[in-house]
């Protein structure tokens, strides 16, 4: 092996340098065609568009391996301290376009393609979306890792490799039907499967006590073991050599168990039991609306920390002899509650296995640990039955109690006997179901909580965590959530892109995107507007064209084309979108013939996922699709108004739409989105917003002027006030009038759409729909009529982008590198 380290190593290692896969398209088409005849095994001479995209990743996994390898060498050489990212769910989405751009080989491979007589933009179409998440929680994971990357920090990112993703949405007669997502079918040309690097995981069993050093010591004899197996996905940094690794879990029967059965003569069933073990990684839950209870959940969750964590700590132990070290080098983050059991599990190992005395393996966990949380409210926190914990991991719980029982006995000594207070604080919910509250668990142990916008952190401080808030003020921050322009600009909007770079004079946004702030000098430049225009033109094109061939519906490409995607949620508020939309309707058809040409015409697209046991989202999807069934269909309405939902919303279609949108909606009630980060995507794009004061888009607003964008509904302090009045808050007519449309069945299913409507009756309306009815409608007439005065919605979308920078995931990196993990940039110099 060749390593680095002595001056003559480094010097062979330099020596090496020209064995590094070249780059220039004749090279590229040489790869290209080994891989479509030894990888893909076709023949060169004839191969189609999904060969060619196979052969294709193939060529670019090489190179990502390369990098990959030499990015671990110059780490392990230097051994910084590295930040460890743990989310259950990350929502990659496609790697194709992505990877090429950030290594900054995309125009020499389409050039190598166009050779061979295929095109990169349709070769690049052939890819299915990596959808190992839900929603915003994890796209915000893959957003950060090309952060991480290509600020070359020294970061590993570890999840779970389900084997199905997030369903796949199928609409039947404008009913959702969920059906399973088989991503790997055709192979993942992205990961490297790691069959050396494995790691027992342990479950079950029972906890005995035995002696050690003169006292007694408590060793967990567990009952079953099952194998992880390591998956790394390369994530190339854009403008650097660095590419860093999310490594995902895969569970395999292990040889460690069940080796009696073989003997028993059951040779059949001791296989397929053996087997079983596989599906602790088979599937994602798909609810993004709160945590269950269930074991295959909890499974899932331990077997990703215990597995993540013996890899880390055999990482810090190839350079380090005993754990004094750990909190200089190893920083942990908690993307949410659902990795907290690693707290337990690194005081099991530290205590139980490396014999550290509680004391100091408590020292050791409380500097090391980082949480972030995604969450506004308090029913949604995750708790974990004790039954459930106890069974399948017995030493964990009793750790959980020590660390409760060491929590609230310092807690009495600071704040008495205040008894309620106590309880809520506690990690140990007594109730019908005694469960562990693992936020509690987190917070207790973290050294930080952020929460991720300032809205959101003045929730946690005054809701949410109070109690603990002011117990440890300190610990309270927020880093406001971004996206990455190198996916949401450079890769999904690359017409836009080189218009930037035109017009700032340099690609360098692309990593310092603060330079995007330029733009607001040429805000006011006719031949921007002109080009901006050209560009945003192609991009509702492209739209429209998906858009019939997906749903048959023609569009008007002069229409505005206002979109709401994301996942559906009563909070979320889709059924305001449709009431308004219906109300649109209803203005139209009562609209003398004359008076119809002064409607700004519109295509209404709204897209998402409802998770699949959540009936009354189900139902604003169909309500959506009875909605537009009957406008389209209207000739009285022709091309003023069309209402498009768009099925099976990933990641690749949030590519395609965005781009195309001019304007977006984001109209949760305020004080329900934690941050929200479609809005960032958006607003990078140039398109405008109409959005509620929730979340992210108070930050926004602040950055942008709310002159430039349309805002409206309840404030946040209103909203708990508004809500006492029940009953007694007016409505608009209009808002009881479209509400009667539906319920009479105007679009039919009227039984079906009954608890929809009894959903927003006064008295009844949670989410405040009603109350927030009449300045929904003055803020889209206010859009309408930006949108006529076309030099106006330029220079607004021109501001638009100009203002995103502060949205980028590279800003909340740093922040976090700096401010909580203590880590630095480390830049592999080759
Ligand atoms: C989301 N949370 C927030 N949770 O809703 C959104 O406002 C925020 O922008 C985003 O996180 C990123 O910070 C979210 O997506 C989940 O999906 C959980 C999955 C597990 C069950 C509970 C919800």
């Amino acid at each position: 092996r060749v390593g680095l380290g002595s001056g003559a190593k480094t010097e062979r290692m330099l020596g090496l340098m020209d064995r590094f896969l070249k780059n220039d398209p004749a090279s590229l088409q040489k790869d290209i065609l080994d891989h479509v005849e030894y990888t893909v095994a076709r023949s060169r001479f004839s191969f189609d568009d999904f060969e060619a995209y196979q052969a294709l990743a193939h060529s670019v996994r090489d190179r990502l391996i390369e990098r990959c390898h030499d990015t671990q060498i110059y780490l392990k050489m230097k051994d910084p301290k590295r930040i460890y990212f743990l989310s259950l769910e990350y929502l990659m989405g496609r790697s194709l376009s992505n990877s090429v751009i950030n290594l900054g080989v995309r125009d020499q491979y389409a050039e190598a393609l166009s050779q061979l007589g295929f095109e990169f933009e349709v070769v690049a179409e052939q890819e299915g979306d990596a959808a190992l998440g839900n929603g915003g929680l994890a796209r915000l994971s893959a957003c950060q890792m090309d952060s991480l990357a290509t600020l070359d920090y020294p970061a590993w990112g570890y999840g779970l490799r389900y084997q199905y993703g997030l369903f796949r949405q199928v609409i039947l007669d404008g009913y959702q039907h969920e059906q399973p997502d088989y991503w790997l079918n055709f192979g993942n040309p992205w990961e490297i499967e790691r069959i050396h690097v494995t790691y027992p995981v342990k479950f079950y069993g029972t906890v005995e006590e035995v002696d050690f050093n003169g006292g007694k010591q408590k060793v967990w004899v567990p009952g079953e073991t099952v194998e992880a197996v390591a998956y790394d996905n390369p994530i190339p940094g854009y403008g650097t050599r660095n590419t860093i690794t999310l490594r995902l879990w895969a569970a395999k029967p292990s040889d460690q168990n069940n080796m009696e059965s073989y003997n028993t003569g059951d040779y059949i069933n001791a296989v397929v039991d053996r087997q079983r073990a596989e599906t602790i990684s088979s599937v994602l839950y798909p609810d993004d609306r709160s945590y269950q209870g269930k074991e295959l959940r909890l499974k899932q969750q331990y077997f990703f920390v215990s597995a993540s964590l013996q890899d880390i700590i055999r990482r810090y132990k190839d350079t380090h002899n005993n754990f004094d070290d750990f909190p200089d080098k190893v920083a942990l983050q908690l993307n949410d509650t659902q990795p907290s059991l690693v707290i337990a599990e690194l005081m099991r190992v530290l205590v139980d296995e490396e014999n550290l005395v509680w004391s100091k393996a408590w020292d050791i966990v409380c500097k090391v640990f980082s949480f972030t949380t995604h969450t506004v409210s308090r029913d949604n926190l995750e708790k974990v039955p004790v039954d459930l914990l106890g069974s399948l991991l017995p030493r964990h719980l009793q750790i959980i109690y020590d660390i409760n029982f060491k929590f609230i006995d310092d807690l009495k000594k600071k704040i008495g006997t205040d008894y309620d207070r106590l309880s809520r604080m506690s990690v140990v919910e007594e109730g019908a179901v005694k469960s562990i509250r693992m936020a509690n668990l987190s917070i207790v142990c973290a050294h930080t909580v952020n929460g991720v916008s300032r809205v959101h952190w003045e929730l946690l401080k005054t809701r949410i965590f109070k109690d603990f808030y002011e117990l440890w003020p300190h610990k309270f921050h927020y880093k406001t959530n971004g996206v990455t322009q190198r996916r949401w600009i450079v890769v999904s909007n690359p017409n836009l892109c080189s218009l930037i770079s035109k017009w700032l004079g340099t690609e360098a946004w692309i990593r310092e995107v603060d330079l995007l702030a330029g733009l607001r000098e040429h805000a006011a430049d006719a031949e921007l507007y002109r080009e901006w225009k050209t560009v945003r033109m192609v991009n509702k094109m492209r739209l429209a064209e998906y858009i019939e061939a997906m749903s048959g519906i023609k569009v008007n490409v002069n229409a505005m084309f206002d979109v709401q995607i994301k996942r559906i949620h009563e909070y979320k508020r889709q059924f305001l979108n449709i009431l308004g939309i219906i109300h649109r309707y209803d203005c139209i058809k009562n609209m003398e013939k004359n008076d119809r040409r002064k409607v700004v015409p519109r295509v209404c697209i709204i897209g998402g996922k409802a998770a699949p046991g959540y009936e009354i989202a189900k139902k604003v999807i169909k309500l959506c699709h009875a909605v537009a069934s009957k406008i389209n269909n209207d000739p009285d309405v022709g091309d003023l108004l069309k209402l498009v939902f768009i099925p099976d919303y990933n990641v690749s279609v949030a590519e395609l739409v965005i781009p195309g949108a001019d304007l977006s909606q984001h109209i949760s009630t305020a004080g329900h989105e934690a941050s929200g980060t479609g809005i960032m995507k958006f607003l990078m794009n140039g398109c405008l917003l109409l959005a509620t004061a929730d979340g992210s888009t108070v930050e926004i607003m602040e950055e942008l002027g709310a002159e430039n964008m349309f805002l409206f509904g309840a404030k946040l302090h209103e909203v708990p006030v508004l809500r006492e009045k029940g009953q007694n808050l007016k409505v608009p007519l209009q808002f009881a009038r479209v509400v009667r449309m539906v319920r009479d069945g105007y679009f039919g299913f009227q039984e079906h759409f009954k608890s929809l409507c009894d959903s927003v009756e006064s008295g009844n309306d949670f989410y405040l729909v009603g109350y927030d009815f009449e300045s929904y409608l003055e803020a889209q007439a206010a859009a309408d009529k930006a949108f006529v005065d076309e030099e106006k919605w330029c220079r607004m979308s021109i501001l638009s982008t100009a203002g995103s920078a502060r949205f980028s995931s590279d800003r909340t990196m740093e922040e976090y590198a700096e401010k909580t993990w203590g880590i630095k940039p480390c830049r592999c110099p080759f």
